[in-house]
């Protein structure tokens, strides 16, 4: 199965016009695919390479080339810190670093990407289940987990998105998030690619930069609703997205009164679309259906979904009953890497995926999000953040003798990390001190806003500290 069949096809057409845009840099497809080809010689047979995922062309070429390769490859976010970044180099096996990076820390060969030079040996992947990508996704405790996702369950979404949104070739998608996430990079970039559309991405996803693509035939944008409430705070610039054809909010909630003030600004009805680095996107709106604000959608082609009440018993679609959503079908990757146990405990014994979340279904198909089963998976900006890993790397700073880690309701990020820290008697822990820690070894988007010190943290008769509680109250003295 060819992944990228639209860049293929473009570029044995006639042309030379640029199909993907990343800041200032164009490549054509002809540009794309022999960049890409030249390095996928250059690591073919390797087990996974990483690639420090900048939001650079470099980093569109390099995961080209491994995908073109049939090479495993890690995307990294540029701005990790080093326990986190060792933690996934280690765990994935890479061999390599494909392209530059700023991390003079790792040791691993570097693959240039374009140019000539270097080459790996081949090595065993037999334990990667044919993954094309390898992403590291957050948990409610421990480090993040490898998420194995073969070419097939890629495809499976990209071509269900592409009946939902009516997603063509004549498309102009434009975007600026992040290239080592399922939304910036699969949907994003390889999405384009296998319908073959332009595909533009701002570097950073502000307001003006999109704003300023309509004049360059845009179609199509991405955000995560932390991006929508910036636009609607910059009327201008949403005014001038007026004329698109769709305007698509996932990886959070988008809160219905962004989604009226979207609609109001740009006259273009925004779809929702819900996901899981597990599943990839699951549910859609439809662009020839309803789009009901709050509502996330219809299940995409080749994809079931059922509820779960708190009792065990599979629940009736009735609009009303709140279960714990689970999926089954052709999205849902390979598992996690290293962990069977993990994946046992995330499939049912009759194979769905439980991913959760809590929602409701309505009779008619329509499913609602109504928030996580778990106090401890915590969403900022779009990015799954879980409080166990915050927790783990604040309580490595010797003056802290107790941390507990929440997500606080925020209008701009939807919520944001808040830490609650006992010292260590006779010790004193600065606000900056805790910040800058996790933003060194974590990563800088998983840093705590707002460090509050404590005498004590509330726990229940058996000593289990109460975060829903924690939770309200940071939330009422906000
Ligand atoms: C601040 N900075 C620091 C520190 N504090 N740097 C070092 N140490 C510190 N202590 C600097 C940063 O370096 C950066 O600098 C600047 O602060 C801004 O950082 P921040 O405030 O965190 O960014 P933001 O503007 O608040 O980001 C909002 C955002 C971002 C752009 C919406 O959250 C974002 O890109 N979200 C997208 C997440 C996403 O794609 N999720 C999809 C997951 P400088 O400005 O110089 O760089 S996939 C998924 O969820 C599923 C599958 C799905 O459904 O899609
Ligand atoms: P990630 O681990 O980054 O793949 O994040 C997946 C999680 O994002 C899901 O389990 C949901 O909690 C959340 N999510 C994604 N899309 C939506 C949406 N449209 N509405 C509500 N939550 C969403």
């Amino acid at each position: 199965m060819e992944l990228l069949e639209g860049l293929v096809r473009r570029a044995g057409g006639a042309g030379g016009e640029a199909l993907v845009s990343v800041g200032d840099d164009d490549l054509s497809a002809e540009g794309l695919l022999a960049a890409a080809d030249a390095t996928s010689e250059r690591i073919r047979g390797a087990r996974a390479v990483a690639v420090c995922a900048a939001p650079t062309m470099s980093t569109v070429v390099g995961i080209v080339s491994a995908l073109r390769a049939g090479v495993a490859v890690v995307p990294i976010a540029h701005d990790s810190g080093a326990s986190e970044r060792h933690h996934i180099l280690n765990d994935s096996g890479a061999v390599a670093m494909l392209g530059d990076h700023p991390w003079d820390d790792v040791s691993l060969p570097s693959i240039p990407i374009g140019g000539s030079g270097g080459s790996l040996t081949a090595g065993s992947s037999s334990d990667l289940n044919d993954a094309a990508l390898i992403m590291y996704t957050s948990g409610t405790t421990g480090s993040p987990k490898g998420v194995l996702m073969p070419a097939s369950p890629i495809a499976a979404c990209l071509d269900g998105l592409a009946d939902a949104w009516q997603w063509s070739e004549d498309d102009h998608l434009v975007h600026g998030l992040p290239l080592f996430h399922v939304h910036g990079l699969v949907l994003g970039i390889l999405g384009s690619l296998r319908r073959g559309c332009r595909v533009s991405h701002t570097v950073r996803p502000t307001p003006e930069a999109y704003a300023a693509k309509m004049s360059d035939g845009a179609s199509m944008f991405f955000g995560v609703p932390t991006v929508w409430s910036r636009m609607v705070a910059d009327p201008a610039s949403a005014r001038a997205l007026n004329g698109a054809r769709a305007i698509i909010s996932g990886s959070a909630a988008l809160p219905i009164a962004v989604f009226d003030e979207l609609r109001e600004l740009t006259g273009v009805v925004p779809l929702e679309r819900y996901g899981m680095t597990e599943t990839m996107i699951t549910l859609s709106t439809r662009i020839d259906g309803e789009r009901r604000p709050g509502h996330v959608g219809l299940p995409l082609n080749g994809v079931e979904t059922r509820l779960r009440g708190d009792d065990g018993k599979i629940l009736v679609n009735d609009g009303e009953s709140i279960g714990t959503l689970e999926v089954r079908g052709a999205t849902v990757g390979a598992g996690y890497l290293n962990r069977p146990d993990a994946t046992a405990e995330a499939t049912t014994s009759d194979g769905w995926f439980v991913t959760g979340d809590s929602a409701v279904i309505g009779e008619d198909g329509m499913h609602r999000i109504v928030g996580r089963t778990s106090v401890d998976i915590i969403k900022s900006g779009g990015y799954k953040v879980g409080a166990g890993e915050v927790e783990a790397s604040v309580a490595e700073l010797a003056a802290v003798a107790e941390v507990a880690v929440v997500g606080v309701a925020d209008g701009d990020l939807g919520q944001r990390i808040e830490a609650v820290i006992v010292p260590v008697e006779g010790m004193f822990v600065s606000a900056d001190e805790v910040i800058d820690h996790v933003a060194a070894q974590l990563s800088i988007h998983k840093r705590p806003r707002n460090v509050h010190i404590v005498e004590s943290l509330p726990r229940n008769a058996l000593g289990k500290v109460q975060k829903a509680q924690i939770r309200a109250s940071l939330e009422e003295s906000a």
